[in-house]
């Protein structure tokens, strides 16, 4: 069948040039214009109906040197966790195959460094060939960079690089002291160059104001080319962490955010992350018609909860929601 002259709508354009007044004035709309508006340029790039998902293994936890306010797995934080040295390779490709089996399509191994040494590239690079060979889209999140780590992950067949913003650049310097901000962003720029898959986002609910999640979504979409994939993380709020007793975030900041990240970066999946645990149905459907279409599947994050698989499956039944690439689809 075809599509007539006056049905079409073509995709808009994708801007890198959006100025801090835009980003205000979008989260300030009316709720229910800003969901309409998220929703109406979520269906000019995705179906509506379809979301997709990725399973995460923490594959090295604890002790890492870094001082990230939010985070369980830093060393300075008495969070009662315990830490794990590097994964061996046949532990990933057993957790990769129950992601598989229960219907992930990507995978991502994530490490509590604040960079890899040479000799940990090669075992990830063994991890990331081995989950390939079932079939599966590989994710690594291993802290920052050098030139040659992140070609010899591309050359393993890397699919995404996550490595996140996290916040505005000024509040960053108020919940992580041990990098800065241009680090990141180095970093990202190396992967974007290699030819990785960017995945990059941040956390709402630190104690920010809405002008830095604004300032937040105004880096990530002018960025020289967008993310592939925004991870949005809901604080998960972890007792020996600085962060643990800030004041919730109203849950409708978090959809106005995810529905901002929608409308600046449009091709882009944005993924409802971190804090589904705490979530209701109704809110996650919330977000899902804000223009989220991406979560991470499977009862854990890195150290912390998530929904387990078949909570998930029932939620996506009760939407009518196919999961991507997924034998559960239909
Ligand atoms: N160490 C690497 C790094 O920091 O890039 C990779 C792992 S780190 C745990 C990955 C991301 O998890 C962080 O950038 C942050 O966005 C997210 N994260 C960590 N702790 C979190 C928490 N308590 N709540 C929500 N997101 C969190
Ligand atoms: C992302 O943006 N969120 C994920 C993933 N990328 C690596 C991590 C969330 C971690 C939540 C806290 C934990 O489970 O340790
Ligand atoms: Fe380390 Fe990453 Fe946690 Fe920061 S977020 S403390 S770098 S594991």
């Amino acid at each position: 069948m075809s599509v007539s002259q006056e049905n079409f709508n073509p995709p808009l354009s994708l801007r890198h040039d959006w100025l801090l007044q835009e980003v205000e004035a979008l989260l300030q709309m009316p709720f229910n214009d800003l969901v309409f508006k998220a929703q109406t340029v979520h269906r000019q790039y995705f179906d509506p109906n379809e979301i997709q998902v990725s399973s995460l293994l923490s594959i090295k936890t604890g002790s890492c040197s870094e001082d990230c306010g939010y985070c369980p797995q830093s060393a300075r934080y008495n969070t009662e966790l315990e830490p794990e040295a590097l994964m061996p390779i046949d532990e990933v490709l057993d957790a990769a195959k129950k992601a598989k089996q229960q219907g992930a399509s990507r995978f991502c191994m994530g490490a509590a460094w604040r960079q890899p040494k040479d000799r940990d590239i090669q075992r990830v690079v063994d991890m990331i060939e081995g989950v390939k060979a079932m079939g599966m889209e590989t994710c690594a999140t291993l802290g920052m960079l050098t030139d040659e780590q992140t070609r010899k992950l591309k050359d393993g067949g890397l699919d995404y690089y996550n490595h996140n913003l996290d916040t505005s650049e000024e509040f960053y310097s108020e919940v992580i002291t041990t990098r800065t901000y241009q680090d990141r962003l180095d970093t990202l720029a190396r992967v974007r160059d290699a030819g990785i898959n960017v995945c990059c986002g941040g956390i709402v609910g630190m104690g920010e104001s809405q002008a830095d999640r604004a300032k937040l979504l105004l880096e990530l979409a002018n960025l020289p080319k967008h993310p592939e994939s925004v991870p949005i993380n809901m604080l998960v709020q972890v007792e020996g962490t600085p962060l643990m007793g800030t004041e919730q975030l109203d849950p409708l900041q978090f959809v106005r955010t995810i529905a901002v990240a929608r409308i600046m970066m449009p091709a882009s999946r944005v993924r409802l992350s971190a804090g589904r645990n705490a979530m209701s149905d109704e809110m996650q459907a919330l977000c899902f018609l804000a223009g989220a279409n991406s979560i991470f599947y499977g009862e854990k994050l890195l150290t912390t909860d998530n929904p387990v698989a078949v909570k998930d499956r029932q939620l996506f039944d009760k939407l009518g929601v196919a999961m991507t690439g997924s034998p559960y689809a239909d």
